[in-house]
């Protein structure tokens, strides 16, 4: 089928409406959200459920027409972006966006894959209950893609990523059948676990259009807190201390640099910091050596007699006494909890405003975090002189981004360039440690060159014969994962 066929034949099942051709209406989706990809697509596909969309793969792949799933298009790797020779049709997920269902007993929600995150977790919190997966981007990113993902973010520490909130999943297979594995079920051991393999999949193996997610108890109290400290050590230190108090309260532990801190303040309009001359900005200096720290640490209990604020000024009491914590402000209102939490939101955009950057999406054990983020700067500095490290994250599960900034008043295009030098020596401290090169962003277009070195030998060749077997055609998002 000629190109112009296809389309025709695709519109007839979309309509108009489903079908975007106008380079002024697809631009959007032909570029990723760093700007490191600029591809190039014949049109957007946006079908408007599931029986659309499989008849809309199955027409692709009789044409052998290679097809981007594309949800918010938040992707940190290029995971959801056509390639630039022209012939890769991008299928928008944005108008499968209805919510199916909520159970408040069962605690699962039936969504589909277009539906944002965010929209997803005002849904459970007007049932009463919680979607616990919280990620910066949830204002754009779409459920289909945090679960292609398998997005992790600030809420793991308590409740793991996306995977673990997983029951059951409706997915299109890439010859355009409906397997229809929408369980809500607790217990289900029925042959293997299709659903996982999906999760994680970054759109390589079929579309994800709809999930039953689990959903927990809406929390009753909620406190959250800014602390300032004086390294990746003492941040660790008050983990082990509220971890110890109450090992279940511990919501979200994210770790800030002071001058990613910095960055915020700096870039982003109203940010705030609460804190006092002991807790402030100081010196930002190198992120690895001394100079102020920040952790925002949020605890949530569902329990109505929680007296988590209690807990919360004794440890940070206690900690401020040992000379953990330097300074630290507690959240009187929800005014306040939203500025503590924009410091650490923004990060990515303030980043992206200060200049050209490499991102390391890495995990380490969490007892190894100071020690990866001390030698990682320590090498980085060696590579380049002048670069800025700048980790932040989510140091409750151990995953940091430890992005790097170009040298101040360097070229950004020169600093791009070198992102393969910068990665792999990241890498090389994260490899020494035990960890992950990629632990929530997934592989995308950036990553697939280290699958070899890092995946190779029994478990590269497993995931290529389950790609292989599940589309022959190679049609899902080729060049994406896979090397
Ligand atoms: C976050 O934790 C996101 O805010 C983005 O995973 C991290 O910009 C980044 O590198
Ligand atoms: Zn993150």
């Amino acid at each position: 089928m000629s190109g112009t066929k296809l389309l025709d034949a695709i519109r007839a099942v979309v309509g108009a409406r489903g079908l975007l051709t106008d380079p002024a209406d697809t631009a959007a989706y032909t570029q990723d959200w760093r700007r490191l990809y600029q591809g190039r697509t014949p049109a957007v596909i946006r079908p408007a459920d599931t029986a659309e969309l499989a008849e809309v793969v199955r027409l692709c792949a009789a044409a052998r027409a290679p097809l981007v799933p594309q949800g918010g298009n938040t992707s940190m790797v290029g995971g959801a972006t056509p390639d630039a020779d022209g012939s890769q049709l991008v299928l928008s997920m944005a108008r499968l966006n209805r919510v199916r269902a909520i159970d408040p007993i069962d605690l699962t929600m039936t969504i589909e894959a277009g539906v944002t995150l965010k929209a997803a977790q005002v849904a459970a919190a007007e049932a009463n209950c919680l979607l616990p997966l919280s990620i910066s981007s949830e204002g754009s990113a779409q459920i289909g893609g945090v679960l292609a993902t398998n997005a992790g973010g600030n809420n793991t520490v308590r409740y793991g990523n996306a995977r673990d909130l997983v029951l059951g999943l409706e997915v299109v297979l890439p010859d355009g059948q409906v397997w229809n594995g929408l369980r809500r079920l607790r217990k289900d051991n029925t042959g293997y676990c299709l659903r996982q393999l999906f999760v994680g999949s970054e759109g390589t193996l079929g579309v994800i259009t709809a999930a039953v997610l689990k959903l927990a108890p809406r929390p009753r109290e909620t406190a959250v807190a800014l602390c300032a400290v004086g390294s990746a050590e003492a941040a660790l230190e008050l983990f082990s201390r509220f971890q110890a108090h109450d090992p279940g309260a511990v919501q979200a532990f994210e770790f800030m640099s002071g001058i990613g801190v910095g960055f915020v303040l700096k870039h982003i309009e109203g940010a705030v910091l609460p804190l006092g001359q002991a807790g402030g900005p100081g010196r930002p200096g190198s992120a690895g050596q001394a100079g102020v720290q920040y952790v925002l640490v949020e605890l949530a209990t569902p329990r109505p007699d929680g007296g988590l604020r209690a807990m919360l000024e004794a440890v940070l009491e206690q900690a401020l006494g040992d000379e953990i914590v330097m300074d630290a402000a507690i959240a009187e209102s929800e005014a306040q909890r939203a500025a503590i939490w924009r410091l650490r939101e923004e990060h990515s955009e303030a980043q992206k405003r200060e200049g050209a950057s490499v991102k390391n999406d890495v995990s380490v054990p969490v007892s190894k975090v100071p020690e990866f983020i001390r030698r990682a700067t320590a090498a980085c500095e060696a590579l380049m002189p002048g670069i800025r490290a700048v980790p932040f994250g989510h140091l409750g599960d151990g995953n940091i981004h430890f992005n790097l900034e170009q040298p101040e008043g360097g070229d950004p295009a020169w600093f791009l360039a070198q992102d393969h030098s910068i990665m792999d020596t990241v890498n090389a401290v994260v490899r020494a440690l035990d960890g992950s090169f990629s632990a929530e962003h997934g592989i995308g277009r950036l990553k697939p060159y280290m699958m070899p070195d890092w995946r190779g030998g029994a478990e590269l060749g497993i995931m290529r014969q389950i790609k292989h077997a599940l589309d022959p055609l190679g049609i899902m998002n080729p060049g994406k994962v896979l090397p």
